[in-house]
């Protein structure tokens, strides 16, 4: 990547130390136009661009082909630690009736769609776990951790702790465990290669192969059963690549809309509690203003349309008509699936914000989301502040 400027570099700057290349020539045709001084202050100037300009080109090059040289699979995001890191959890959920054996700590942002996600499956499991809350500028929780996004779930296995990635990774995972529990989280994270790649902004990413699958043993499915199974990876799909998209356009919307949605952040994630007054403020104002001028990217990268409201109820109602279609109360029937909770878990994530009352006042979701809810006050366990 910084070789063609390294040329740059070579054809520039030698001239200046021979003076009778034919380089240098041109060097002085452009001196007859300006003064010496003038001409080398230039050429000073240019050399010092170029010099930051490769060693920042040498710097991206070395960032991604020489410390994360790009690997098929077997990543580094599966290294099993030896000991945990050192966390502050802000509360832990503790049901009486958890029979999973897990121990499991969650670093999330409370409000991010892929985090509500994971604790929704894990509240409508009844699963107990412990909450770490990420600061999403400075990211202090996680720094012990090479994947850089949260959720990251970590938990207790046989010789050390696991970490787990990717929200939709993470449920499938969790519900391959639960349906056999003769496999660790350790021998289950096999079935679920990590694999990096470039991404189209030139960014190193991470995602996990099979993710939308749950393994088992079980004997051969009937068809009913696994146009069922295909129907709800289909919509835990549409989940993550339609619905998600069109939240950020919708509660950052205007410059307003993004500050009052940063202040219902602060609430519920209990900033206050986790995080110094500076630190909150930086985390209200910065993220913001940030999510205010990336929501505008967000928008057209995901073809959200300019009445950006819109998308958002257009996605309600192709999700409600799936489920009318049915005509039972979940996607998954009586109960809801791995669809319903993954769809009610984005959602939740805009619950206090005025986009989402928006969409109870426009579309008929706002009945299927207090199922949703009434359906997970049974099963989660209570919230504990941290004994920590
Ligand atoms: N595919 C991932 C996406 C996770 C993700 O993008 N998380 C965002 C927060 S909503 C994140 O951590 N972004 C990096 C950052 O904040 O710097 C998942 O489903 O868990």
């Amino acid at each position: 990547m910084w070789r063609p400027t390294f040329t740059i570099l070579r054809k520039v700057v030698l001239p200046h130390y021979n003076e009778k290349s034919s380089f240098s020539k041109l060097f002085y045709s452009t001196k007859s136009r300006f003064p010496r001084s003038t001409a080398k202050l230039t050429l000073i100037s240019a050399s010092v661009g170029i010099l930051v300009g490769a060693g920042y080109g040498g710097y991206t090059h070395y960032k991604i082909n020489v410390k994360k040289p790009l690997k098929a699979t077997e990543v580094e995001e599966y290294v099993l630690l030896k000991e945990a890191p050192k966390y502050q959890a802000q509360y832990r959920v503790v049901n009486d009736s958890d029979n999973s054996n897990l121990e499991l700590v969650l670093f999330q942002y409370r409000t991010c769609p892929f985090c509500c996600k994971v604790r929704s499956y894990l509240d409508a499991r009844g699963i107990n776990y412990e909450v770490v809350e990420v600061d999403a500028v400075l990211r202090q929780a996680i720094r012990w951790s090479n994947y850089k996004k949260v959720p990251i779930l970590l938990a207790k296995v046989d010789g050390g702790y696991q970490q787990l990635l990717d929200s939709t990774a993470i449920i499938s995972m969790l519900e391959t465990y639960l349906r056999d529990k003769s496999y660790q989280l350790s021998d289950i994270v096999k079935f679920y290669p990590a694999t990096r790649f470039v991404n189209d902004s030139g960014k190193i990413a991470t995602d996990i192969t099979n993710k939308y699958f749950v393994m088992n043993n079980a004997p051969l499915l009937d068809e009913k059963q696994k146009a069922a199974e295909a129907e709800e990876r289909q919509w835990r799909q549409w989940a993550d690549q339609v619905l998600v998209h069109t939240l950020s356009p919708n509660v950052y919307r205007t410059v307003g809309e993004a500050l009052e949605t940063f202040k219902w952040f602060e609430e519920v994630g209990g900033w206050k509690q986790s995080f110094p007054a500076w630190e909150c403020a930086l985390m209200v104002y910065v993220g913001a203003a940030a999510m205010w001028i990336i929501s505008k990217r967000l928008k057209s990268r995901h073809n959200i349309k300019d009445d950006v409201r819109q998308s958002l109820y257009d996605a309600a109602n192709d999700w409600m008509k799936a489920i009318q279609k049915k005509g039972t109360p979940f996607l998954g029937g009586d109960k809801p699936n791995l669809a319903d909770i993954s769809v009610f878990g984005v959602l939740s994530s805009i619950e206090g914000c005025g986009a989402f009352e928006d969409l109870k006042t426009n579309t008929s979701i706002g009945q299927w989301f207090q199922a949703m809810k009434m359906n997970m006050k049974e099963t989660s366990g209570k919230h504990l502040a941290s004994y920590a």
